[in-house]
Formats: C-alpha cells, sequence, structure tokens
C-alpha cells in the first residue's frame, strides 16, 4: 500500500500521469463554447476537446457514431433532438445530485428522459429585426405571427430548415401547437413566400438580420442582445399571441470512453458559476440554476405569452419526422 501510495505521488510529480481528457459537441454559439472549454480546462487541468454543431447536426453526428462514439458529453442545443437521443439510447442515464438546485422545467426535462438529459437553459422564440432597415422600407414591428404575412416583408425573412435545425423545429412545433395543424401548415406556406432563405444553423437568420442581409429573423431572443452590445442595429419581440420556448439541455453520451470526466464536466456545467459564463460571452438565456445571477439583457418569461409547450410529444422522434417530412413536402417544396 505504502509502495503504491509513493509511486503515485511520483507519478504525479514527475508528470506521469496523463490529464483527464473529455470530448464535447457543444451547440451554443462559439464565444460561450469556447469559454467554457478553456475556463474548464485552466482550472481543471482536463483536456478538453471541443467540436461545435447546431442541435440537429450534434444529433446527426451523435446516431452515425452509435456504435464507436467519439464524444463524451453533448452540452446545450435544443432540448427536442436531446430528447430524441434518449429516446434513441444514445445518451446514459445519470441522476445528478445538483438536481434539486435547478428549475422546474430543467428537472421535469431529466424525468421526461429518465434521466438521460437535463436542461441547463431556457429561452423565447419570437422575431429579430433589425431597425434600420425596417424603419427605411417603413414597415411596421411584427408583433403577432401574422404581422410576418405581410407582402412587404416578401423575400425580407430568414429562418433555419427545421430538418437541420433545433430552433426551426421548435418554431414548427410551436406553430402547431399554437394554431393546430391545418392552420399552422397554412400559415406556413403563406410564410414561405416572404423567406428569402432557410439556413441551415438556428444562429444564422438572426446574425443575418443584424447585418443587414435579412430584415426579420424567426429566432430564439437571447440571441439578439449579444448581436446589439457588438454594436448591430437589431431587437428582438416575442409574438404577443404566445410563443414556445427551447429548454437547452445537456447529454452525457451511452458509451463515454471518458466517463469520469463527463460527469465531472456535467457537474461543474450545473454550477452557477459555469451557468453565468453565458452572460459572460454575450449569450442570455435563463440559467437553470436557481442560484445563478440572472443578467439584465435576460428575457423577463413573466412578460411573454406562452403556449403550454409539449415537450414530451415534441420530442418524440416519430413527430418530429412526421412534422418535418410534411413541411419539406407541404411548405419547402413550393416555389416562392
Ligand atoms: O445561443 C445559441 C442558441 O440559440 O443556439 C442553440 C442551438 O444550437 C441552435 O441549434 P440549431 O442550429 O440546431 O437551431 C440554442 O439552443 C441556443 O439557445
Amino acid at each position: 500500500m505504502k509502495k503504491l501510495l509513493v509511486v503515485s505521488v511520483l507519478a504525479v510529480a514527475s508528470g506521469f500521469v496523463q490529464a483527464q481528457t473529455v470530448n464535447v459537441i457543444c451547440s451554443v454559439q462559439a464565444e460561450w463554447c469556447n469559454m467554457i472549454g478553456t475556463v474548464y480546462a485552466k482550472t481543471t487541468g482536463t483536456k478538453v476537446n471541443i467540436s461545435m454543431k447546431g442541435s440537429g447536426e450534434s444529433l446527426a453526428q451523435l446516431i452515425a457514431e452509435k456504435d464507436n462514439p467519439k464524444t463524451d458529453i453533448w452540452f446545450g442545443g435544443t432540448g427536442d433532438p436531446h430528447l430524441q437521443a434518449a429516446e434513441q439510447g444514445l445518451t446514459l442515464e445519470y441522476k445528478s445530485p445538483t438536481m434539486p438546485q435547478l428549475q422546474g422545467w430543467a428537472q421535469q426535462q431529466a424525468q421526461q428522459s429518465g434521466f438521460k438529459t437535463v436542461g441547463i437553459y431556457s429561452g423565447p422564440l419570437g422575431f429579430g429585426y433589425n431597425t434600420e432597415l425596417l424603419a427605411k422600407k417603413k414597415i411596421a414591428v411584427p408583433k403577432v405571427w401574422n404581422d410576418l404575412l405581410n407582402p412587404a416583408l416578401k423575400g425580407e425573412i430568414q429562418v433555419a430548415n427545421p430538418a437541420s435545425s433545433g430552433t426551426a423545429y421548435t418554431m414548427v412545433a410551436t406553430l402547431v401547437q399554437l394554431m393546430g395543424e391545418d392552420k399552422a401548415f397554412d400559415y406556413m406556406k403563406k410564410l414561405h413566400k416572404n423567406i428569402s432563405q432557410y439556413t441551415r444553423s438556428g444562429t444564422g437568420p438572426i446574425k443575418a438580420a443584424a447585418r443587414g442581409e435579412a430584415t426579420v429573423s424567426i429566432s430564439f431572443v437571447h440571441d439578439a442582445p449579444g448581436e446589439k452590445i457588438n454594436g448591430f442595429p437589431i431587437e428582438a419581440i416575442t409574438p404577443s399571441d404566445g410563443t414556445g420556448a427551447e429548454i437547452g439541455s445537456m447529454s452525457i453520451i451511452k458509451g463515454a470512453r471518458n466517463l469520469e470526466a463527463a460527469k465531472k464536466f456535467y457537474e461543474w456545467a450545473l454550477t452557477p458559476a459555469a451557468q453565468e459564463m453565458a452572460a459572460a460571452a454575450k449569450q442570455f438565456q435563463v440559467p437553470s440554476n436557481k442560484g445563478a445571477k440572472v443578467d439584465k439583457n435576460v428575457p423577463d418569461f413573466k412578460k411573454i405569452k406562452f403556449i403550454n409547450y409539449d415537450y414530451a410529444k415534441y420530442g418524440a422522434s416519430a413527430e418530429r419526422k412526421r412534422l418535418i417530412a410534411k413541411w419539406e413536402k407541404e411548405v419547402n417544396s413550393l416555389p416562392r
């Protein structure tokens, strides 16, 4: 025993003990991914390999890697694909001792998945708009979903493609729950005429609106203040007739090669200090740890009219597949 201890001490002292490694897919924006990677590596000595991907693309990668996972943990991204990953057996059940410190919606996300994912932030869907372009084109700020059908907005709106983007899938699921399926599809067919481009990534449209490449975007509104702080003429609003919200989530990958390192990273990511890094990286979702400070730029949920989003139903693989196939056939195939 004594001999073993001496060997361990010598190994550490002489640098023979290899640092732990954790392979992270990160689905929030680059500044936040880089910040958590750098801070976690510096404070723990862990080697952090970060691969940045949107939510839809991350799920596709995890499905492709199923038999030989190269990822240990998936940080961030909309909750629906995390629920699908859980349903498809791609992620591992893990009950964090931190769970009681989390908001109800974050715990509900965990329970719904059999503890194979957990909520780390939440944020509402809405409209981003370029203030200068709207003023120049003399178009009123869109306040309800129907305002996006204004013919003056023809070719002026960007939203992502729901097949690749969790943000855009949140829009489809929100509209279906808000209007009923038939009316929602009629609405999306009309909206199609005003769309200039369905982007691959969910954050693309608000960046385009900020830079004047689109007048309006359908986006998570917490992505607007960061663009504004960076000097772009952008504002965001949530539709007063109702909207949905994402539960940004985190999951440990089943078969993770660095399971202990993944669990350590997971616990760290649930701490108030780690969650406050979002605002430091100019991303303004509501943090899931009740003890984390809420930045003044975070949208005030009390002022937003939310639908009662059914995360279990719309997070199910079969429902997502069905709605996306219907959107491709009935909406995306239409001429503009
Ligand atoms: O602030 C980043 C954010 O809006 O992007 C995440 C997500 O990766 C978007 O993925 P998609 O490209 O698949 O839409 C959101 O979870 C997050 O709030």
